[in-house]
């Protein structure tokens, strides 16, 4: 276990996304953000295989973080505002990345599906039998979501980092929150918050025809 490991809780990273949505179901964009820091830090937990998994997702998280310490924050408080002030004002490549291409809005799509994956496979590992294999979650579960966005290399490099992950079990365990059973049972409470944080923004996402965002 790489170091660090012992002082991290997976709670932090849920707790994160249970702050996300605001009374108008809009998806607040500083506690996401805080919750894919979080889950940097666990993946980088992980070993050393994990962070080129978690190099990608800081390089999105500080491009949208950027957006937030610019002249432009309040236009990025929330992805509705965001989605409106980047199209209303042409900032956003809709068939070929040029211009901008980093715009908060492609780049907050990359972190969308990401989350999708995440949710899916807690979900796997919450229901799954005590003695199941993490990596056989993890990989069933990317290549349901993920994977389907990404070249070969990159699947191939996932899936040779899935196979160094520990039991169902002792997974839970790394979670830090407790023994298998309460990390069982937070992932029960927190898992429809970050499914709500995704469907609010697949809807948006959907509503405007930015799911194919290159
Ligand atoms: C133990 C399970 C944890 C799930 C955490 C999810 C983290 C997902 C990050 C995957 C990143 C893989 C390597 C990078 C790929 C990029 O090409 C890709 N980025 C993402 C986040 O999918 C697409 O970004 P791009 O190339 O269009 O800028």
């Amino acid at each position: 276990m790489a170091e660090g490991a012992e002082t991290f809780s997976l709670r932090e990273v849920l707790v994160a996304f249970t702050a996300c949505v605001s009374e108008q179901r809009e998806v607040r964009v500083d506690p996401y953000l805080a919750g894919w820091k979080g889950l940097v830090r666990f993946l980088n937990c992980l070993g050393t295989i994990f962070s080129f998994i978690s190099k990608d997702a800081v390089t999105k998280i500080e491009i949208i973080e950027n957006y937030r310490n610019s002249d432009q924050r309040d236009k990025y408080l929330t992805v509705q505002s965001m989605v409106e002030y980047e199209l209303a004002n042409g900032l956003v490549d809709l068939q070929k990345r040029s211009e901008h291409p980093n715009s908060g809005c492609r780049t907050f799509l990359r972190l969308h599906r990401a989350l999708h994956w995440l949710q899916m496979f807690l979900e796997g590992l919450r229901t799954g039998e005590d003695n199941s294999k993490t990596s056989v979650i993890c990989s069933e579960t990317y290549d349901a979501s993920l994977a389907n966005y990404h070249p070969w290399i990159i699947r191939k490099a996932a899936g040779v980092a899935f196979c160094v992950l520990p039991t169902r079990n002792t997974f839970l365990e790394t979670m830090n929150v407790g023994t298998a059973e309460e990390a069982v049972a937070m992932l029960g409470d927190a898992l429809p918050y970050i499914c709500e944080v995704y469907k609010i923004t697949e809807e948006l996402y959907a509503q405007h025809k930015l799911l194919d965002l290159p």
